[in-house]
């Protein structure tokens, strides 16, 4: 099978959308730090019908690995092509994809091969955006509070080597310091994780690190670069052999890079950018001078949602999302916990319609053409627990409302850490802080012990929740949350998911 190419895009079946626009006119505006599969599903997607629509041909994405080759092995090859393919079924349930060939990556750098082509890139005179898809623990941030957490390796790596920098805030800040050196303009830096003010977190740990190096370029960067807040949604799970068989079948051409994902699209950021942007908005995204409702309504459904689904549904053996909302007890628990305890919490938003979008929601969950792991979502719990579902506990705690079923979705993590689902299959805990929640596990089990039978899953549960990088300094002295995350922890131990999710009414 010929590799796709843009030699060979003649060759594609002609349903299949293809860049229509001159590439090798294009110039990299946009840095991107973390070209994985979100990305390239996302940011890309957007851009690509921004450039189709506008002509603008300043906007081309120089994408950046922070790991692995394996992104730009797979599309050096194929000059940076690759496919996209949007998943969903129609009313009779039949799966149907729609194909379209991306051309505005214009190629992959290896960060740890050579990281002063990256900061060369980010200090290119060409360079007007760098974002950044680099999950939460990318930010080398304490997760409960959001400040720079000065002893992760990475940090204390790239203050000691900011020629080679490894980590995210390393090759952001030497990049800049590039730019300033150089005497160029300043840039956007766009963070699109789902962290709660993405923007204002990246600008506070920029910041934080960019002052360790040189006080005077923290401060060209707080007065000339900007780093808008945005919400971004799709659905996009790791791409399978599988998928990349069926993409191929149906291209008819060798793609080793595909990626999948629902229909569904929501982009929206604020408009504040130093040096210009494409013409998103003709892509789906929607700009706005304060995009902090949005994140909140998104992080604390959708992602919220997500992660109580995951560690419910990976500790019952329920191996995708599909499956696991396919569930009756469970559809109605998530359905319950979005519409009791997580929309009373949502700022207002002029013109939502909460339930629409959480109907909307259980059935973008429901999309059986995604197959997205539960595994996946449970990854890195003690980066995503803080904003996903302890921000929505704090402020039911000061309403003083109930926090049952938000518990039960808590509890599914300090369950679900065990390590072991229910029908005995092990897994390894992925996560930046698994050493450290190993030790707070044993010394939970200490402390239940000591504490003797009646009062054991208290005792535990106070331990578990002292666990201050996520849970912070109150949570675990919050005798409400404690109790009500150690009665669900019990039932959940005793009688397993299923039963629990059946007192759960
Ligand atoms: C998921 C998200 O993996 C996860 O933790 O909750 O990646 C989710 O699929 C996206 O945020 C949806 O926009």
């Amino acid at each position: 099978m010929a590799r796709l190419h843009p030699d060979t895009l003649a060759a594609l079946p002609p349903e299949v959308a293809r860049p229509a626009y001159d590439r090798t006119a294009l110039q990299a505006g946009i840095v991107h730090l973390g070209v994985g599969a979100f990305q390239r599903a996302h940011l890309a997607a957007v851009n690509e019908a921004a450039l189709h629509a506008s002509g603008d041909r300043r906007w081309g994405i120089a994408g950046v690995s922070l790991r692995s080759p394996e992104t730009r092995d797979a599309l050096a090859p194929q000059s940076g092509l690759y496919t996209l393919a949007l998943r969903d079924v129609d009313e009779a349930g039949t799966p149907r994809t729609s194909l379209q060939v991306i051309g505005c990556l214009l190629g992959v750098q290896v960060a740890p091969e050579d990281p002063a082509a990256v900061l060369a890139r980010i200090a290119h005179p060409a360079t007007r955006i760098v974002s950044l898809t680099v999950t939460e623990k990318g930010y080398c941030h304490d997760p409960a509070t959001g400040a720079l957490r000065t002893d992760h390796p990475d940090v204390q790596h790239d203050l000691m080597r900011p020629d080679a920098p490894r980590g995210t805030l390393g090759l952001l800040v030497s990049g800049l310091r590039l730019r300033h050196a150089r005497g160029l303009p300043p840039v956007t830096l766009l963070s699109l994780d789902n962290l709660p003010s993405n923007g204002h977190l990246l600008r506070g740990l920029v910041l934080a690190f960019a002052e360790r190096v040189d006080a005077a370029l923290a401060r060209w960067i707080a007065d000339h670069c900007t780093f808008p807040c945005s919400m971004v949604d799709r659905i996009v799970p790791r791409t399978t052999d599988a998928d990349r068989a069926q993409v191929n079948a149906a291209l008819g051409l060798e793609d080793a890079w595909p990626v999948v994902g629902e229909r569904f699209l929501e982009w929206v950021v604020e408009d504040d950018f130093a040096a210009g942007r494409p013409a998103w908005d003709v892509g789906g995204a929607r700009f706005v001078a304060d995009a902090h409702p949005f994140e909140t309504l998104k992080l604390r459904m959708v992602n919220g949602a997500h992660s109580a689904l995951a560690y419910l549904g990976a500790m019952a053996g329920l191996d995708t999302v599909d499956r696991a909302v396919a569930t009756p007890a469970l559809h109605r628990y998530l359905d319950r916990l979005m519409h009791e305890e997580i929309a009373p919490t949502l700022p207002a938003l002029p013109g939502l319609d909460l339930d629409a979008y959480r109907r909307r929601l259980l059935d973008r969950f429901a999309n059986p053409a995604l197959a997205h792991r539960t595994a996946q979502i449970a990854m890195d719990g003690s980066q995503k627990l803080p904003q996903r579902l302890l921000s929505t506990v704090r402020d039911r705690l000061a309403a003083g409302a109930s926090i049952d079923r938000l518990a039960l979705a808590v509890a599914a993590w300090l369950h679900y850490l065990r390590g072991a689902d229910e029908l005995g299959r092990g897994y390894e805990i992925q996560d930046p802080l698994a050493d450290a929640l190993a030790e707070q596990r044993a010394a939970a089990e200490r402390a239940a012990a000591a504490a003797g039978p009646v009062q054991a899953d208290e005792a535990r549960v106070a331990v578990l929740a002292g666990f201050a990088a996520v849970f912070g300094n109150d949570l675990g002295h919050d005798a409400r949350f404690v109790c009500t995350v150690a009665a669900h922890l019990r039932t959940l131990r005793e009688l397993g998911v299923q039963k629990t999710l059946a007192t759960q009414g």
